[in-house]
């Protein structure tokens, strides 16, 4: 099991929005067949390991099946998987958890056991969850894994006052910053982002044949045509602005724009509008997004931390200190400490001179 761990471990930038799946097949404590899940679309993991397996001249008698994720018993964009593991017949299956997955949820497990095999459940289920909180996300909650990545100083600040903030982390943790968008289905960004610095918000620095979508959120339909993250293919513009022609331009340019409603319960008087960032996230995993990559500024990282939409912290922490600047997020001041968000850091890694911060939302 540890091994199927690996290689979906290894497929992690791979299948999105299917969940990152190993299997290993293993006979007389020697490796068979392995394989992990391909692009969307294409071959499952199991799939994978038994061909694999008939390439190396084997077949599956009297073997044991270690699979990441119950196998599949619909019939999705693939054939399901309990039909060629039935075919294989081997003699025991074992996975870490059932599928989420609503057309799966037990079943895969029933189909094997009715067809003979001898099934086993729960092998390392936790480790197999971690490598799929968006895919598990979406399936449960009907909405994505959250992550906003936020560069900062010592003393938690993005950029100088006068809004100079390129540079803060160094070279090793911008790198590892791709592989987390690399990772993701989309990355969100905000209008202001997009206005300051034009960025592209597409993977550079990790190889990687999948490039993630990029979303913009943009209430008043601000953005340029020639704005950069609007460029590849797949680019979202999320607004509460109906402007038909406009919209129609950019649907022309296969640009998704999304009329999403504005939110009722925000304060009135502040500098932008903001539109239903709940509605936002649910549209997103309506449409195949698992994990969400958030890099944007203190407006909008204070108003997604305030609609309780995101999950999870990436903050790289650069040793130096700005003094007066611009916050990570805005938040509305409080009296009490009561209400203040609280957060869980689950892992710090160094980054060359920079330290990277996990910190996930104490309530999720
Ligand atoms: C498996 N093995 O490696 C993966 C599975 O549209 P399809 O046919 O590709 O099916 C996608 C669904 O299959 C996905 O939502 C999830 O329930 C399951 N993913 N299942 O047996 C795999 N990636
Ligand atoms: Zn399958």
């Amino acid at each position: 099991m540890r091994q199927a761990l690996a290689l979906a471990e290894g497929a992690l930038y791979v299948p999105s929005p299917n969940p990152r799946v190993g299997c290993v097949l293993v006979r007389d404590a020697k490796v068979i067949g392995a394989g992990a899940t391909q692009r969307v679309g294409s071959h499952h993991a199991e799939v994978m390991a038994l061909k694999d397996m008939a390439a190396r001249g084997n077949d599956a008698s009297g073997a044991t099946m270690y699979i990441t994720l119950e196998p599949c018993s619909h019939h999705g964009r693939t054939p399901p998987c309990v039909d060629a593991i039935i075919a294989a017949r081997p003699t025991r299956v074992v996975f870490a958890h059932f599928d989420p997955n609503p057309s799966v949820a037990g079943r895969g497990m029933r189909r094997l056991r009715e067809a003979g095999i001898v099934v086993d459940v729960g092998i390392c289920a936790d480790e197999a969850l971690a490598i799929n909180p968006g895919f598990v996300s979406r399936m449960t909650r009907a909405l994505p894994y959250v992550w906003m990545k936020i560069a900062a100083s010592l003393d938690g600040k993005t950029g100088l006052t006068n809004g100079v903030s390129q540079w803060i982390t160094g070279p090793e943790a911008r790198a590892d910053g791709h592989h987390w968008r690399a990772r993701s289905c989309v990355v969100l960004t905000g209008i202001g982002t997009v206005r300051a610095d034009n960025p592209k918000m597409n993977v550079r620095h990790v190889v990687t044949a999948r490039q993630p979508r990029r979303a913009v959120i943009d209430p008043g339909f601000e953005i340029n045509d020639d704005a950069a993250v609007l460029s590849g293919e797949g680019a979202i513009v999320f607004t509460g602005d109906q402007n038909a022609e406009k919209a129609a331009r950019f649907a022309d340019r296969g640009i998704t724009v999304v009329n999403v409603p504005e939110d009722s319960s925000a304060p009135a008087g502040q500098a932008r509008r903001r539109i239903d960032m709940r509605a936002m996230m649910r549209w997103l995993a309506e449409h195949d997004t698992n994990e969400v990559h958030v890099e944007a500024g203190s407006g909008l990282n204070g108003a997604l931390l305030q609609a309780d939409c995101v999950d999870e912290l990436l903050v790289y922490m650069a040793p130096m200190l700005l003094g007066e600047g611009l916050s990570m997020a805005q938040l509305p001041s409080l009296t009490k400490l009561e209400g203040v968000q609280r957060f869980e850091f689950t892992d710090v890694t160094r980054f060359g001179a920079d330290v990277r911060l996990r910190a996930r939302i104490a309530s999720h």
